[in-house]
């Protein structure tokens, strides 16, 4: 029988943690932890209370070290490997197209394909003893799962290109100063500090918080004008919602307001 390599529980109302979990390998990602994370994501995708989703690896060591190096040294051809980057890329992306919110809990080495996937995900929160970095230079590779491109527009070319060619990963108080993430905590704070962001985050009026998500997420993405248009019409959604009409009515009556998702 397969191994679970990926694993979601409940854990709180409308927060979810998703756990990589393949401590031996440093969490390093194969095909079978790429089609778990695919089921994984269809099957959130599907629940109607997920709003915010933690995402982490297991152990204390590795958020995820990359992916699996034996699995790139056994692809047999350039049409397979092109295969491979594709599939990351398209899961990926998918990630960041989610109306779901993630949080990367960055509990360790963040490298290479580890590195990639928080860069999909839409805040990135990291332990003081986290490290991050692109070291595919080293293997005579660069990234493939959309590292030359996500980091390029979180830090700016020139501190990508220095972070892919050179292969040098940073400390999480540098990544924090590249803009790379969020915020950094102690170890042992970690969970409870993106706990605690999930929280304020999956209190919010929920198709206010999904058009929130998919227009930020957007914006990576889209040219300005695209990016203006779809937020016209969202905001024009929201503004005509049964959320948005108790919102704002809430706001004059001087009382609090009362979502239902509608
Ligand atoms: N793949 C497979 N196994 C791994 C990986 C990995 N990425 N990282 C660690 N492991 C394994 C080690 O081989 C070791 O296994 P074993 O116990 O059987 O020897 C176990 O995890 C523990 O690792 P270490 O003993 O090496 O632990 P250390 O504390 O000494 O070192 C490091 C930790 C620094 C994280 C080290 O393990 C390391 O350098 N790992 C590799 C990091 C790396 O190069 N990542 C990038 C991989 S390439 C990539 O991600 C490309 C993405 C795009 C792919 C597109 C495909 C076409």
């Amino acid at each position: 029988m397969a191994e679970t390599w990926v694993r979601s529980e409940l854990w709180e109302p409308g927060i979810y943690v998703l756990r990589i979990q393949r401590e031996h390998a440093l969490n390093a990602l194969n095909e079978q932890v790429l089609d778990q994370l695919e089921e994984t994501l269809n099957a959130l995708e599907s629940k109607a209370d997920a709003r915010v989703v933690i995402v982490t690896g297991a152990g204390s060591k590795a958020f995820v070290a990359g992916a699996d190096i034996g699995a790139i040294h056994g692809i047999p051809n350039h049409a397979a490997a092109e295969q491979f980057a594709e599939r990351g890329q398209r899961l990926f992306q998918r990630f960041q197209d989610s109306p779901l919110i993630f949080i990367a809990a960055i509990n360790g080495y963040a490298l290479g394909g580890g590195m990639e996937l928080a860069m999909a995900l839409d805040m990135r929160i990291a332990s003081k003893t986290a490290r991050l970095g692109q070291p595919e230079i080293n293997l005579g590779i660069i990234p493939g799962f959309g590292g030359t491109q996500r980091l390029s527009r979180l830090v700016g070319p020139g501190r990508a290109l220095w972070m892919v060619a050179s292969g040098e990963p940073v400390t999480a108080n540098d990544a924090q100063a590249l803009g790379l993430v969020d915020a950094v905590v102690e170890a042992d704070e970690l969970m409870a500090e993106c706990m605690r962001r999930a929280r304020t985050l999956a209190a919010k009026a929920p198709l206010a918080l999904k058009a929130a998500k998919q227009m930020v997420a957007g914006s990576r993405d889209w040219t300005l004008a695209e990016g203006l248009a779809r937020e016209a019409t969202a905001f024009a959604q929201l503004a005509v919602s049964d959320d948005g009409r108790e919102g704002t009515a809430a706001f004059l009556e001087k009382r609090q307001p009362q979502f239902r998702g509608q």
